[in-house]
């Protein structure tokens, strides 16, 4: 006989006293659906008496401790203490072992999260915030009680890169938007955050030694708007917000093509044309590698059009690796995460050979500067550094390549991975030469399989890429990424066999009840059952 546990609470007001059956915590909404949960008995309310109580000793600890009073004040209305001292909300630093695993036991009296890293903590702490009602989301007091099922979660992460990316490029987005979708990425547990920072339509990152890649290079946009860029401060609080979170950010400088916006800034980097007088101008006076024709060099036209693979770097001029030896130093002071992204898709009117070469003396150059280098499928064409990543998005030939020299795939398919993709032919917006992707097809494939030759031990993780070609403002960002995001969280994080789409698609409704709390403009897929909405 299935037994059926109640459980009475005296809520908020004394007026709202109820009994009702308890929730179960194998029934609850996670997203990424932990490896392991167990029903307990009863449930853990939340009182005014509650508090979180820290244990161990680590930098950010106290950091944790008060992003969770964060999120449980505003809602209840209830003052959580954090301290050393007591409390029935436990964060325990113990042990060794995966610092991103985590472990909660939640009884009637206490809720305990323990894991051996800080970045353990903040993910027990997700889950804890998913367990209890979707108005925990609220910014002013609910009345309601505060109640989630007791049992145990035991979880870790199956890949170790779970990331996504924003093309800041094609349209600007704001350090406030980015802080906001960071937000996010954290309640799913992704902790890698790719900003796509260059491309033919505008340069967004402030460069110190060459100003105009901002000033010309950042002036508009698709479609012809302002543009923007960040500067040198405002990255790097945008770094450091993302790291409190435990994600880390990696700027990509795409290079040879995707370039327009640096060839328009400075006439010098264009390859010109042969000069009919024979004469030698300034730049042509720098050390080459190999010969170069007499050239005239003229800067590029602003670009704010959609089409692709029709702008190049010059790979046989040294000035071109000046540049680019400025600017991956600059970005890498700024970035104290391992990565930087090199781009390297598309280049289509670079000459095969000169693609190579130019690929091959960026890493270096990455390299002198301590960073791996990531590249698009592409880069796999040349020789590889040990441990540099290849982001898989378009040609298995590519990713077998790099595999065939011992390096890593990003895995970034196309037709799932792409938040740019329209769900449908209705969608409005979006683009789909790769696929339509409804929630589901974003949701139900598995890294391992999904292309013959990449195997599990060959995936570095997964990324979930927004282009921006047709993505102006928040409301467009949020329709695009949810419910899309959090589907390719979960393929990131929990294993195959304990993801189902028919599990993911009822849990999702309730990610929907909170978005609305929080004024999140996402798509109602009709695969899903929204709860009336
Ligand atoms: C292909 S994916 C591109 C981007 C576009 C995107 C649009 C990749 C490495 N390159 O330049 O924005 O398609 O979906």
């Amino acid at each position: 006989m299935k037994k059926i546990f109640t459980y009475c609470s005296m809520g908020a007001l004394l007026l709202s006293f109820a009994c009702k059956p308890a929730p179960k915590l194998t029934e609850s909404s996670l997203i990424p659906i932990p490896q392991e949960i167990q029903d307990g008995k009863g449930v853990f309310e939340l009182t005014s008496e509650s508090g979180i109580h820290l244990i161990g000793s680590a930098e950010h600890l106290t950091w944790v401790g008060e992003y969770l009073a964060d999120h449980l004040i505003p809602a209840t209305g209830f003052d959580i203490p954090v301290s050393y001292d007591g409390g029935n909300i436990r964060l325990e630093l113990a042990g060794d072992g995966n610092a991103e695993a985590y472990s909660i036991s939640v009884d009637e009296n206490l809720i305990s999260i323990s894991s051996s890293g800080e970045a353990g903590l903040f993910y027990g702490i997700q889950s804890l915030l998913q367990l209890f009602p979707a108005e925990i989301a609220h910014q002013n007091i609910q009345n309601q009680s505060w109640v989630i099922p007791a049992g145990t979660i035991s979880d870790q992460p199956v890949f170790s890169y779970r990331g996504a990316m924003l093309d800041v490029a094609r349209h600007f987005i704001s350090v406030e938007d980015v802080k906001h979708y960071i937000d996010q990425m954290a309640a799913y547990k992704l902790n890698y955050l790719h900003l796509h920072l260059t491309d033919d339509q505008g340069w967004r990152i402030e460069i110190k030694s060459w100003p105009k890649l901002t000033e010309i290079g950042g002036s508009t946009e698709v479609g012809g708007g302002e543009g923007g860029f960040y500067t040198q401060e405002e990255y790097k609080d945008l770094v450091a917000y993302a790291a409190d979170r435990f994600i880390t950010i990696v700027p990509e400088v795409d290079m040879p093509g995707h370039t327009n916006s640096a060839l328009a800034s400075y006439a010098e980097l264009n390859p010109g044309v042969n000069l009919p007088n024979g004469k030698l101008d300034s730049v042509n006076k720098q050390p080459l590698d190999y010969q170069m024709p007499l050239r005239n060099p003229q800067a590029s036209e602003l670009y704010t059009g959609i089409e692709v693979g029709w702008s190049t770097f010059a790979p046989k001029l040294e000035i071109t690796y000046a540049f680019v030896d400025s600017v991956v130093r600059e970005i890498s002071e700024l970035t104290p995460g391992p990565y930087f992204h090199i781009g390297g898709d598309e280049s289509h009117v670079t000459e095969k050979d000169d693609y190579v070469y130019f690929v091959e003396r960026v890493q270096d150059i990455v390299s002198k500067y301590g960073k791996t280098s990531i590249g698009w499928d592409e880069i796999a064409t040349a020789k590889l550094l040990p441990g540099n990543i290849a982001q898989f998005w378009a040609k298995e030939e590519n990713a077998k390549l790099a595999i065939s020299q011992g390096n890593q795939i990003l895995m970034s398919p196309a037709t799932r991975a792409y938040l740019d993709m329209q769900y449908d032919s209705t969608s409005r917006i979006g683009l789909h030469w790769a696929a339509y992707i409804e929630l589901q097809d974003a949701y139900s494939w598995e890294p391992s399989t999904f292309a013959e030759g990449i195997a599990a031990e060959n995936i570095l993780g997964v990324e979930a890429p927004l282009w921006t070609e047709t993505v102006t403002n928040r409301e467009d960002l949020e329709y695009l990424c949810f419910p899309r995001l959090p589907a390719l969280a979960e393929v990131a994080w929990t294993s195959a066999d304990k993801r189902s789409w028919e599990g993911f698609k009822n849990r999702i409704q309730k990610h929907g009840s909170r978005w609305d709390i929080l004024g999140i403009q996402y798509y109602s897929s009709p695969q899903v059952n929204w709860g009336g909405k």
